[in-house]
């Protein structure tokens, strides 16, 4: 266990204590389980490999070249025995996973892919990936719902991956996908399984994976993927960082400060009127319920002084609550 685990522990303690049973088994994960050359069509390669979960995961895959094969992949998966079997998920668990993903190939093509994988012993499992040469976010294969996000995906670009697996109000169960790059953030629709199982297949592991497609032309055609941040954790369907049992303000747009509560500024003080009901009174009622609200995020750090002028200012300029 890394000094940064033990620091981390602890901590992860105490923000379980609103969690449901279902959460409880996978709370107990603790580390992950490496699995290198899970592809290994073209063994002459160069890996390189850095195990120091939650924080940082890497795989480089070097000269992936040869006259024939398909690919290397490397992968880890999620464990709660210290990274000696993976850790087997159930139909009925309930979670958030996300990691900060990087991504870097040379050259672009073939494809290098990287991102979520799910195995199990059906060999029916599924991914969520970036790649490099198609620039997708993408979610395919096996029980996983097929999702594109329609961002554009680079070469080299960090991005934020998501997916929050749960029982939606039907009592099925759903997975939503979270994409973030440096200037778009989005979140599929709560999508319902429709496999036989309806949802996670018992026994299905859960990790990341890289993958580079072989080159029988480009010697040193290379790849390497740098998972950083590496988070499970109950369910937050908004992806605000809290968890759905304690989140005030579901449906969070994607990416929106919020405060301790989820509830982003815009949730506390809706230009179409308040929160509890009703119309404004007035131009004038809007902006003060903005500026509590603004006060509240500036006294909590999540917003700094700039930000708060400019949403000040925003408020003051905008038409809510104005008679029209
Ligand atoms: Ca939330
Ligand atoms: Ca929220």
């Amino acid at each position: 266990m890394s000094i940064y685990q033990r620091c981390v522990y602890p901590i992860a303690l105490v923000t379980l204590g609103f969690t449901t049973s279902l959460y409880a088994q996978v709370s107990t994960i603790n580390s992950a389980v490496y699995t290198p050359r899970q592809f290994n069509d073209i063994p002459g390669a160069t890996l390189t490999v850095v195990s120091n979960y939650p924080s940082l995961i890497s795989f480089e895959e070097q000269n992936v070249s040869q006259s024939t094969g398909f690919a290397n992949r490397d992968s880890w998966h999620f464990s709660s025995d210290s990274g000696a079997t993976p850790f087997l998920f159930g139909n009925n668990d309930a979670f958030t996973i996300t990691m900060d993903v990087t991504l870097t190939a040379d050259p672009i093509s073939p494809r290098k892919e990287a991102g979520f994988v799910f195995n199990n012993p059906l060999n029916d499992g599924g991914e969520f990936i970036v790649n490099t040469d198609g620039h997708e976010f993408v979610a395919f294969g096996g029980f996983l719902p097929f999702y594109n996000s329609h961002l554009n995906f680079n070469s080299g670009d960090t991005v934020t991956m998501g997916l929050t697996i749960f029982k939606d109000s039907s009592g099925k169960n759903a997975i939503i996908y979270f994409a973030r790059t440096a200037t778009a953030c989005v979140e599929s629709a709560a999508l319902e399984f429709s496999n036989v199982e309806l949802g996670v297949i018992d026994g299905t592991s859960i990790g990341g994976y890289l993958q580079i497609v072989n080159s029988p032309t480009v010697a040193t055609n290379s790849g390497t993927v740098v998972f950083q941040n590496i988070q499970i954790g109950a369910p937050d369907q908004d992806f605000d960082g809290v968890p759905d049992s304690s989140d005030d303000c579901p449906n969070t747009p994607p990416c929106s400060l919020v405060n301790a509560s989820g509830c982003s500024i815009d949730q506390l003080a809706p230009c179409d009127g308040p929160a509890s009901g009703g119309a404004w009174r007035n131009h004038g009622q809007y902006v003060s319920a903005v500026a509590r609200a603004v006060n509240e995020f500036l006294a909590q750090g999540v917003i700094d002084q700039t930000q708060a002028d400019a949403m000040l200012s925003a408020a003051g300029q905008s038409p809510c609550g104005s008679k029209r």
